[in-house]
This record gives C-alpha cells, structure tokens and sequence, in this order.
C-alpha cells in the first residue's frame, strides 16, 4: 500500500534527510520537539515559557539538570532550516513581560533552536560527550495536523466520510446550505470553475460554522480549508467533497475528474511536503489539549477531544501495517499530553485535571493503532498568571486564585477593566471522573459536569523584580515536569 502513496523520491529523500541528520548530530547532538494542539490551546505561550525559563534560569526544581546545578548556559541560535520562518521568541516575551499581553493567533509554520551547555552526571560521559544539546522546536496550526489521514484516503472516500459526518446530530443543522448545493450539482457534468469555487466556499463555510461554533469539533479535514497560511485563495484550495460518487471513475473532462485530481494534488503538494519535512523528522511531541473548555461544555466535547486526541496519536506512532509506517523517517519516543491553563483552577483541583486528562489518553492510545512510545500526561499552566488565596463567606473559608481578568470579561453582571486584581472563586473539578466522560446521561450537552466552574481569562502575571532590578523568569505550574520528560533524559 506504501507505494501508492509515497514515490520512491519521497522514500529517497526522507532516507538522506535522515543520514544528514544522524551526521550532523555528531558534531552537536539535536532533538527536534513537535508542539502540537488546535488553535488557541496554548502552544506559542508554552514555547515562549519553555525557552524563556530556560535562558533566564526559572525556578524548575522538578528539572534535575536545572536544579543540580549542571546547566551552564541557554542560547538561542541560528535555526538549522532556512526555509522555515523563525519562531518571533523576543516579540512575544515582550508583549507577555512588557505589556502583559498574550500572543496574536499563529497562521503558520516557524522554527527556534535553543542549544543547552551542561555538565553530564556521570563522570564517564563527561569525557566523551559534548555537553550540549540542541533543542529544535517547531510551532505549527494545529489543524494541519488532522489532514494526515487524508493521505491513505481516496477521492471516493474523503467525499463519503464527509457527507456521512455531515448529517450527524451534532453537525446536521450547519451543513444544510452546502449539502443542498451538492445535491443540485451534478458530478458528471462538464467541469467548470464557478461551480467548483461555489461548492469549495460552502464547503469551507460549513467547517467553519464547526469549529467557531460552542461545539468547537475538531474533526475538520482539509486543514488548509481553516487555517490556509501562505495557500489562502489558491486553486489548490478550490476543491470539495462530491455526493453520489459511488465507485464509478469519473468521465475525463468532468467536474468529478477535475475535483479528483485537485485532491490528489492538495494531497501530493500540500500535505505530504508538511509531513515529510516536519512530522516525520521530530523526536517527541508535547500535545497540548485546552481540556478546560471542553469541561465546560460537557461531555459531548470530552468525546470530540477525545477523539481528536486519538487521530492525533495515530499519526504521530503508528502501529504495524498503517499506511504511515513507512514515512517515519525517525521514531518519536515519547508524547507527552498536556492539559494547559491549569492555573484557572485552585491547586486542589490539579490532582483531578491531570486525573481525567490521563484517562482521556489512556483511551485513545487504547484506540489508535499505537505502539511503543511513552505517553504521560501532566496538568500544567505555561504561564501563571495568578496566584491563590482565601476569602472567608460566612464561616466558610473559600480558596480562590487571584489575577487580573482581561478588560471586557464578565463574571456575574460585573465587567472587568483590565487593570483590578480580582479574586475569584473558580469552583471544582467533579470527584468522579466518570462522570466528564458520561455521554449517555440526559444531559450531555449541557453543563452537566459542573456548572459551578467559572472561567474569566486573565492576564499574564506581574513579574516581580529583584532588587537589582532583573526581572525573574515567567512563573509556572509544573513546566519543569513538562521540560523534565521532555528533555531530562538528553541532558543525563
Ligand atoms: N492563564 C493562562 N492562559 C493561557 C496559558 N497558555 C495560553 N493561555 C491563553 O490561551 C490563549 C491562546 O494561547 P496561544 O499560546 O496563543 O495558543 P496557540 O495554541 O498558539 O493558538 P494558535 O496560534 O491560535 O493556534 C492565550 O491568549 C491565553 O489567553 C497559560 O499557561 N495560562
Ligand atoms: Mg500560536
């Protein structure tokens, strides 16, 4: 099956991608680290955090080449890809540091390096080894990601699967305007611009009004259609699943012969590059999953994150026979699953976000044809941006984190300016997880789980400074743990 989807140029080029690879790693060992999640999960945050604590030396004690002592320094250099885009590391510090603002939405791919001088544990390695390692990070949209299974997917099947997902409760009341052009279009007619651009746009519309709407779905191929990058407006783009194909061939000179090979070109030069060049080469992958907001909307969300989750996984380590297999040009060895902005909630509910979060991606590597790497799971905050407190109601004692809502959040009639530090309290997570995760209750769609959690976005924290004057590094909830299994083990 492999050679139909991969030409033995692809297989030629992964291969020397791959010993060029392995012989520049001598000279200075890399790893390339994935940052993975849909859009505004978090991912530019945790990578400005990540380098940021790293250079300015945060307070990491559960990163033990950090709290040893062994790092001496952390630099940013020149990335190994000139083709790439840079990771904007300086202009997003200092909108969070500066401004106390958070980073704009990314569009597309870029790229940091971050090399690492240490001092290795054990006295024999400290012989023979370098004592630096390269830390590759590419931040990419999420959505991309999901267009992997695409490859394995014929016309015929991309068009069924997308006409069958349309009519599902959960999506049947936005796909109506697109599913009645379709049925007026007639495949087999003579192929004609207008109506493909006409059936594209109600297309991409319908994936839209998913993604935008409270249901927040993730299943969404093609990604390009959400999130374009440079691609925007391109015929490339000026395709769209057709109904009734059945297994017929299409006539030469049709719409359907034309759509068919628009989709094996996304496929050929949109997909595959970004796979071969980027997906293929990484070492371990962090996926960061906003579990907060699928919380609060119910269980029907946990399942839709659920199972983005396991498409993701999927891609990511395949198991034996998947078409992807053999594309692998290394082995990512470890994927860690991150549930972001734990800093919502008091820190005795962390212990049960990072319990359900594990639940979450023990099901899907239980699901994906996935084999070997190890998974972990941490609840985490990038960045904190508050702090916790007690107010005392009646003769309750209440535990609330306090911070600085952003100007224009709401929380019982009262609208925030941007500027008051506020203490709020933000409710608990369910003791039984079982129940997040309980889609046959009457309920599902509703706030089943808990309707007392309050969420108002804060901004990024005030950074203290020390009397010197130096600011200190952005504070954290367990982004040593996150940097400990990441890279812990390359710095031994
Ligand atoms: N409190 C808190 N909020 C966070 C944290 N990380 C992200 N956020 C919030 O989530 C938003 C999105 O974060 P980004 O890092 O821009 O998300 P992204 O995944 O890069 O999003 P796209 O670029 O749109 O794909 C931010 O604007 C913050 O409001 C965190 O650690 N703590
Ligand atoms: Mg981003």
């Amino acid at each position: 099956m492999a050679s139909s989807l991969t030409t033995f140029t692809d297989e030629a080029r992964i291969a020397l991608d791959t010993l060029s690879g392995r012989a520049t790693g001598l000279f200075s060992p890399s790893l390339r680290l994935g940052v993975t999640g849909l859009s505004r999960a978090g991912k530019t945050v945790f990578i400005s955090a990540f380098v940021h604590n790293l250079i300015h030396g945060g307070r990491l004690p559960l990163f033990e080449a950090q709290k040893s002592g062994r790092i001496a320094r952390a630099f940013l250099e020149q990335q190994p890809d000139d083709a790439v885009p840079r990771f904007q590391y300086e202009d997003h510090i200092a909108a969070l540091v500066n401004d106390r603002a958070w980073p704009d939405s990314t569009r597309a791919i870029s790229e940091l390096r971050l090399t690492i001088e240490y001092e290795s544990a054990s006295g024999w390695s400290r012989m023979f080894s370098s004592g630096k390692l390269s830390v590759d990070i590419v931040d990419y949209p999420g959505e991309w990601l999901l267009d992997l299974p695409l490859l394995g997917k014929s016309f015929a099947d991309f068009s069924r699967e997308a006409f069958e997902m349309a009519v599902l409760p959960v999506r049947e009341d936005l796909s109506p305007a697109w599913r009645a052009l379709s049925a007026e279009i007639d495949p087999n007619a003579d192929a004609d611009e207008m109506t493909a651009r006409r059936l594209a746009e109600s297309f991409a519309a319908y994936l839209k009004a998913c993604k935008l709407d409270e249901r927040a779905l993730s299943t969404l191929p093609p990604g390009r259609f959400l999130m374009p990058g440079d691609l925007e407006g391109s015929p490339a783009l000026t395709f769209a699943p057709l109904a009734g194909l059945g297994d017929k061939r299409p006539r030469p000179g049709s719409l359907h012969a034309m759509m068919d090979r628009r989709y094996e070109a996304y496929k050929t030069h949109v997909v595959k590059p970004f796979f071969r060049e980027h997906i293929t080469r990484l070492d371990r992958q962090i996926v960061l999953i906003d579990a907060m907001q699928a919380l609060n909307a119910g269980p029907g969300a946990m399942a839709d994150l659920e199972r983005a989750v396991t498409e993701i996984l999927s891609c990511f380590r395949p198991g034996r026979g998947s078409f992807l297999t053999d594309l692998f040009s290394r082995r990512i060895d470890r994927i860690l699953v991150a549930a972001t902005k734990a800093d919502h909630l008091h820190h005795e509910s962390h212990d049960r976000l990072q319990a359900i979060v594990r639940r979450l991606a023990d099901r899907a590597v239980a699901r994906a044809n996935f084999t070997g790497a190890d998974v972990d799971v941490v609840a985490m905050a990038a960045v904190r941006a508050t702090r916790e407190g007690t107010v005392k109601q009646g003769r309750e004692t209440l535990p609330v984190i306090i911070g600085t809502p952003i100007a224009g959040e709401k929380i019982n009639g009262e609208t925030f300016d941007g500027k008051t530090e506020t203490a709020i309290f933000p409710g608990d997570l369910p003791e039984n997880i079982d129940a997040v995760f309980d889609i046959s209750g009457p309920d599902h769609k509703q706030d089943a789980v808990d309707p007392a959690i309050r969420f108002v976005r804060f901004r990024p924290p005030k950074l203290e400074r020390t009397a010197e004057g130096v600011t200190l590094s952005l504070p954290h909830i367990r982004l040593d743990r996150a940097l400990q299994f990441l890279i812990g083990d390359h710095l031994a």
